[in-house]
């Protein structure tokens, strides 16, 4: 079987056997010669006997091959995208991970693709007989975490401006997801640079808060494999996007296509900076996210990738939103989702929105198909500014939670996804702001063509006049025309009603 897959970094096309390696074995240039000595290249090009300097040489070439050194493909591929350095981690080795040589099967002595019992390669072996099984991309040869391309892949894309929540976000939805999805029956394992990734950014007690994201640099994707209840499998991918990256146009040309690519938007909205909670002031930084976002897609017509639209740091909020809901863990029914606690929510958000930040929710309404309302709390706490040392003794300013974190609701969203991919059920039809509009519209239409029905009513049924005649034609074609509407709007609300 052929696996066909798009690298999560470039998306560049490849199939599973097209992907290179990292190779373990690496030599120093003082090993180049097998002898021992040490000596150059050129010391032994003018040995005399042919078999021991063609021997030599031959090894010299394949162990200068298999030396650590800087990959031109991997690192032109961040500073042509402007993202700086890269940002993977280097490994507890001297060499790091990305200065390994890269190596493709039946090349200077390795070995052909090594397959899985399902016949996707997984390994090579160098001539020494070691195995990698760590693959990169043939394109930009950026590492493809284990199994990647194995299973079908869905990619997420957490945007928001500077500060909206979403590394502290992440690294509490990460280090939870198997719990979270095991309430909806899914299994779920994060990759190791997943796993890496909450242990860079810690959200717990007395444990400094992420600092703002780099904003050119570009976060590693995080990985996590779903495994469905009758075997099936899918890789998840999510992305980081710094904020100041969405609320530049420029930045958003190099990121954009993260988001282009994606299968579902998580949003976070700031309700301090952005919706004025809290004496904030409210700006329009969301606005311009959202504008720039669409200006990139460039399409006419509603956008039609799921987004959910997510108020972070709900704790906020305590004296604002009137629900229990909010405050309370996610509760599924039968592994469902929980729609009726759920619509509670996204109605109160929905008239919350209306009244707070109108101009964002007529945006969403004008390029988005598929949105919907969250509120969370990744930390479900407040925090507080202390003073630490840091490797050198020097004190400085940080942000600690004043608690052990309590996270209400993050899953939510996540799950809503899940719905729209069809991978969970609901409880019942789910609220969504296009509803609410498409059956306003709905009933203004019904209206329309009661009064046109009565004054269409007036006219004889045989017309003898030809002015009457031409009245009741486009009376008639009017009509018509409303009732083609109107299946159009019951088409979209079954549509969103999921
Ligand atoms: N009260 C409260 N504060 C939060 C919560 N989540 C994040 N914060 C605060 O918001 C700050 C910024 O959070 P980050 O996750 O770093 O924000 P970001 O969106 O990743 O920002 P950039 O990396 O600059 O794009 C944190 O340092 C916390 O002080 C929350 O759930 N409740
Ligand atoms: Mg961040
Ligand atoms: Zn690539």
């Amino acid at each position: 079987m052929d696996y066909k897959f798009r690298c999560p970094y470039c998306f560049g096309e490849m199939s599973h056997k097209d992907v290179l390696f990292r190779g373990v074995t690496t030599f120093r240039p003082e090993e180049f010669d097998v002898s021992g000595q040490g000596r150059m290249r050129s010391d032994i090009e003018i040995i005399q006997d042919d078999n021991e300097r063609n021997r030599l040489l031959t090894e010299y070439d394949r162990r200068e091959y298999f030396s650590a050194k800087r990959d031109d493909v991997y690192n032109n591929w961040y500073s042509d995208h402007k993202f700086g350095e890269t940002s993977e981690n280097p490994g507890s080795d001297a060499i790091p991970v990305y200065d390994r040589p890269i190596i493709k099967p039946h090349d200077h002595g390795t070995s052909g693709l090594i397959y899985d019992e399902d016949g996707f390669a997984i390994e090579l072996r160098d001539p020494w007989d070691e195995p990698t099984r760590e693959r990169v991309c043939k394109h930009c040869h950026n590492p493809l975490p284990l199994g990647y391309g194995k299973y079908p892949v869905r990619y997420i894309s957490v945007i928001g401006i500077s500060g909206a929540g979403k590394t502290v976000y992440l690294s509490k939805l990460i280090q939870n997801i198997s719990e979270y999805t095991a309430h909806i029956k899914l299994a779920t394992t994060p990759s190791p640079s997943s796993v890496e990734f909450v242990r860079k950014n810690p959200v717990k007690e007395g444990a400094q808060l992420p600092i703002a994201t780099f904003k050119s640099a570009f976060e590693q994707p995080l990985f996590y494999n779903i495994k469905f209840g009758n075997g099936h499998n899918e890789t998840f991918v999510i992305y980081d996007i710094a904020g100041e990256n969405c609320e530049q146009r420029n930045n958003l040309l190099r990121y954009g296509k993260f988001v282009l690519n994606s299968n579902g938007i998580i949003l976070l909205i700031d309700p301090v900076k952005e919706l004025g909670i809290n004496g904030g002031k409210g700006d329009s930084k969301l606005d311009i996210v959202l504008d720039n976002i669409n200006d990139y897609i460039g399409k006419k017509g509603l956008n039609d990738i799921p987004l959910a639209v997510c108020i972070s740091k709900s704790d906020l909020m305590k004296d604002t939103l009137t629900s229990e809901c909010f405050f309370d863990k996610v509760r599924t029914e039968n592994f469902q989702f929980n729609a009726k606690d759920y619509n509670e929510i996204s109605k109160e958000l929905s008239e919350f929105l209306q009244e707070n930040a109108l101009a964002t929710k007529m945006k969403l309404n004008l390029y988005y198909s598929c949105y919907n309302f969250f509120a969370f709390t990744a930390l479900g706490c407040a925090t507080k500014k202390t003073y630490m040392c840091d490797e050198f003794g020097e004190e400085y300013e940080a942000e600690i939670p004043k608690n052990p974190p309590n996270p209400k609701r993050i899953e939510e969203p996540l799950f809503w996804l899940f719905t729209q991919f069809g991978y969970v059920k609901a409880t019942g039809p789910i609220y969504t702001p296009k509803n609410e509009e498409a059956l306003t519209a709905r009933s203004e239409k019904s209206t329309e063509i009661k009064e046109l029905q009565e004054q269409l009513d007036r006219y004889p049924r045989i017309c003898i006049r030809s002015k009457d005649r031409r009245e009741r034609e486009q009376l008639e074609l009017k009509i018509k025309k409303l009732q083609n509407e109107i299946a159009k709007l019951d088409q979209e609300i079954k549509r969103f009603a999921q």
